[in-house]
């Protein structure tokens, strides 16, 4: 599998939205908290925690941007229903990242941070999909500031918010926690096509106490 799952090639049997998704036409912008303005002599993207080596690594702005661009067709579902399909992300794979900065054997789960403390966590079986890349540009075209510029997530298999706007560094975790929305009512998984959307609808081992 890979960049071709895009809108057009489900166009056959299978749906496109998520149950309880609209389609939305444009591209609004949804996060909380003001937008970050971007200093690029302040800007760093860090990879720390459970390393493989048990160092952090940096990149600055001009490193990052120097690492190898891929791009993925994929859809993005915010879980207030509504879902864009279809959009080119270019950037950095997480791949790219797990291979350049690998976890030690132990790690589980990583937390995606970013400017002002937001972060989100995710299994890393979800962060190595190789759908999940650091967004750089969408349709060819540099990210604006309130859709994330520089660096987003984008994990297109999982809910929008599981996608970190104004990244700025992966932690490698040997346990799960949860980030900002999944301390505050949202599923600590957060897949669309089985409508997780809510806290009170985690299963046993879905996710840490509360
Ligand atoms: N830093 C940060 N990233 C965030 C959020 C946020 O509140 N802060 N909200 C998420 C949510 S809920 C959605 S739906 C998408 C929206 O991305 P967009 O504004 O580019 O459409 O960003 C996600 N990334
Ligand atoms: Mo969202």
């Amino acid at each position: 599998m890979g960049p071709s799952k895009n809108a057009e090639s489900r166009k056959g049997d299978l749906p496109q939205l998520p149950p309880g998704q609209r389609l939305q036409r444009g591209w609004p912008v949804t996060h909380y908290g003001p937008v970050p303005r971007f200093r690029p002599d302040r800007w760093e993207f860090r990879v720390f925690g459970s390393t493989a080596d048990g160092d952090k690594h940096c990149w600055t702005h001009d490193e990052f941007s120097a690492l190898p661009y891929s791009t993925v067709v994929a859809d993005l579902h915010c879980v207030t229903k509504y879902s864009m399909l279809g959009a080119e992300w270019g950037g950095v794979s997480a791949r790219t990242i797990l291979e350049l900065a690998p976890p030690a054997p132990e790690v589980t789960h990583v937390m995606v941070w970013a400017e002002y403390g937001f972060s989100s966590n995710l299994r890393l079986s979800d962060f190595t999909s190789e759908q999940s890349i650091f967004a750089t540009h969408k349709d060819g075209e540099p990210l604006t500031a309130e859709h994330g510029f520089p660096v987003r997530l984008v994990v297109p298999h999982l809910y929008a918010w599981k996608g970190p706007k104004w990244v700025r560094g992966v932690e490698y975790m040997t346990a799960d926690r949860r980030g900002f929305w999944e301390e505050r009512g949202y599923h600590n998984i957060g897949d669309p096509w089985r409508e997780q959307r809510y806290t009170y609808q985690e299963r046993p081992g879905e996710g840490p106490e509360i």
